[in-house]
């Protein structure tokens, strides 16, 4: 049975979490002032947490395709300030989306229990930052850079090849002294995939799994479920739920969402019918 440390919380994932989403980029706000972002992620989080959230997932740097890279002030002045007050605050993982060495060392420091990273560590110095850290890492993959990803993904085997990224970057991971049990790993839908290498990688979420791993799912309201239901980004939860449902019987267990409530629910009627014989 898989245990995972997150700081001072533990999990044991015979059971489905749900990891809420805290975008603190400016954009991400109806009004771009700083106070009014900070107060309102505050409460975001807070919400998503009497949701039954297991996670907030703090991100500053915003990784849809395309998007301007942000200078490490501006993620540290994002992102750290939100990790500190929900340290004090809530009773829940708090996960920083950074690739940034200096963000995950000092996100640990002010309480944060998890290190999502996009690219897998392989920012000069992200490898040695986590580690020094001991907190778990998820290692996500993603072909291309978000700038280009999506201007033509292409794979001659698609599992084997995201399978054998995740395998490396795990690999790295524990020569850099970070436990093979502290390492979640993410196939990375819609990050430099098309819609059918998606929900390929979706169907064979057990293959994943396969590989001894607790297994994220970063699905809500992308554009994959967009291009399937041709539904706008606000009219995308009952596939992003679909999707999300799907991935849970083949072996995923975190689900990194948007609407966390309806995700907590639907994942403990799963759960609960799973565990009954
Ligand atoms: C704009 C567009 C902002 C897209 C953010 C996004 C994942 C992640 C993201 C994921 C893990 C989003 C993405 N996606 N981390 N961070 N897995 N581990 O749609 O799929 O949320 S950012």
């Amino acid at each position: 049975m898989s245990v995972i440390q997150f700081g001072q919380k533990s999990l044991d994932f015979c059971r489905p979490f749900v990891m809420g989403i805290l975008n603190v980029t400016p954009d991400s706000f109806s009004d771009g002032g700083r106070h009014n972002t900070f107060e309102q992620a505050l409460r975001h989080a807070e919400q998503m947490v009497s949701d039954g959230a297991a996670f907030i997932d703090v991100g500053g740097e915003s990784t849809r395709p395309g998007a301007a890279p942000v200078s490490l002030q501006e993620e540290m002045d994002r992102v750290l300030p939100v990790v500190e007050a929900l340290n004090d605050r809530v009773d829940t993982i708090i996960s920083v989306d950074t690739s940034s060495p200096e963000v995950m060392l000092e996100a640990a420091r002010l309480g944060a229990g998890l290190i999502n990273d996009v690219r897998a560590l392989e920012r000069p110095g992200a490898l040695a930052a986590a580690a020094a850290t001991g907190l778990p890492v998820c290692l996500m993959h993603m072909q291309g850079t978000p700038v280009d990803m999506q201007e033509s993904p292409s794979y001659s085997a698609l599992l084997d090849e995201v399978l054998s990224y995740l395998m490396g970057r795990t690999e790295a991971a524990m020569v850099a002294g970070i436990n093979k049990q502290q390492i979640i790993l993410d196939p990375g839908i819609g990050f430099g995939k098309t819609l059918e290498h998606n929900l390929s990688l979706l169907n064979q979420t057990q293959a994943l799994c396969e590989l001894g791993h607790e297994v994220l799912i970063g699905v809500s309201r992308k554009t994959m479920i967009g291009q399937v239901l041709n539904a706008n980004v606000d009219e995308r939860l009952y596939g992003t739920m679909g999707a999300n449902a799907a991935t849970y019987l083949k072996g995923a267990r975190i689900f990194r969402v948007h609407d966390v409530k309806p995700h907590v629910q639907m994942l403990e009627l799963m759960y609960r019918i799973e565990s009954e014989s």
